[in-house]
């Protein structure tokens, strides 16, 4: 009897010894798992579905155009820097044709036409009901950067990702895209390979030489300043994400490609505040902003500082989408949808503060 009572607690202490050590493992993985997260250059994605993601580290960040561009704009001014203090994740890549026919497919949002396009009459730009993001009026295909998408399209996909992920996905912030933009390395420079546009065309799909070969007849008369990227980078429309070189932070496309919508309302100046910073679609935005410049614009477009504003309806062939994730510290990645999410669905809204959020420090 007395050998069955201590062969049994001897079974116990083992069992408890085992649950013990399994758990600590489990708690260093985790730990493991969250440093990981946290990693500048990790690569990731929450779903089959969803963009790759990128992390890009915490730093200083700097909004806005400085007093040595002669081409800024009061919008573009005064200059900021700010704080990023916590890493965050960016989309590697625009969003694709393919990962917005996920959406489009799951939610059965109309995301139709009225594109502005180019497709009736060569470099006449016109909005058309017949152009779409799957026929943006030139030849793609799943993997190129989805075009003719509004802001509120592309809210609306990076709500839906994070209906679908559990995770926070947004739009960037203007802050957060020109510090991604710049990727730490070339602060006070208009381009992030510097100041001289035409050293661009490694790293951008631009209005450049190639378009010329199609577009050099049209009448640029309307044109304050018409200057075409005096290089070559091979692509007439867009190019498939990721053609060209990434940037310091691993990010491609951030400029040139297609343009990319970013959280926040335009404002005249970067002092001005919006008014009451209230909700997207409380009426407070007047115009949205698009960064970076596409494959339809030129040179001085491809200013980091550039803005480039438009109802939070207009749908372009030249402006696309790209997500930000942030809470990186906190939760694991998700392996598979937690659930479908429909058109009309509650989601409750998260600041998009064009300049403070909570992981920013105003630095004056
Ligand atoms: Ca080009
Ligand atoms: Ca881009």
């Amino acid at each position: 009897m007395l050998g069955r009572v201590l062969s049994s607690i001897r079974r116990s202490f083992w069992a408890f010894s085992l649950v013990a050590i399994l758990g600590f493992l489990s708690a260093c993985a985790s730990l493991g798992l969250a440093s990981n997260h946290l990693r500048p250059g990790h690569v990731f994605q929450d779903c089959a579905h969803c963009p790759q993601m990128i992390v890009v580290p915490a730093g200083m960040a700097m909004l806005g155009s400085p007093e040595s561009d002669p081409m800024r704009r009061p919008d573009e001014e005064p200059v900021q820097r700010i704080m990023i203090e916590e890493a965050f994740a960016v989309g590697r890549y625009e969003v694709t044709v393919g990962e917005l026919e996920a959406f489009v497919r799951a939610t059965g949002r109309d995301i139709g036409g009225d594109c502005l396009t180019d497709r009736n009459v060569t470099g006449n730009w016109a909005h058309d009901a017949g152009t779409t993001f799957r026929d943006p009026g030139f030849s793609q295909t799943q993997s190129h950067p989805v075009a003719c998408v509004s802001w509120d399209d592309a809210q609306a996909y990076a709500d839906w990702l994070s209906v679908q992920t559990g995770r926070d996905y947004r739009l960037l912030t203007e802050l957060e895209w020109e510090y991604v933009a710049r990727a730490d390395t070339s602060i006070g420079n208009l381009y992030p390979w510097g100041n001289d546009p035409a050293s661009g065309c490694g790293y951008a799909n631009a209005f450049d030489q190639s378009a010329m070969e199609k577009y050099g007849g049209m009448d640029t008369s309307g044109y304050t300043l018409f200057d075409p990227m005096r290089c070559r980078d091979g692509w007439l429309n867009t190019s498939p994400v990721g053609s060209l070189t990434a940037n310091g932070f691993g990010v491609h496309d951030i400029i040139g490609n297609v343009s990319e919508w970013v959280g926040g309302c335009h404002t005249p100046s970067h002092d001005a505040q919006p008014a009451g910073e209230s909700a997207p679609g409380a009426g407070a935005c007047v115009r949205r902003v698009a960064k970076g410049g596409s494959w339809g614009t030129l040179a001085h477009n491809f200013r980091i500082g550039e803005r480039l504003p438009y109802p939070a309806t207009h749908r372009d062939d030249s402006i696309g989408i790209r997500v930000a994730r942030s809470s990186l510290g906190n939760a694991g990645y998700s392996t598979s949808p937690i659930r479908a999410a429909s058109q009309g669905d509650s989601i409750s809204w998260r600041c998009s503060c064009w300049r403070l959020g909570p992981t920013v420090t105003a630095i004056r």
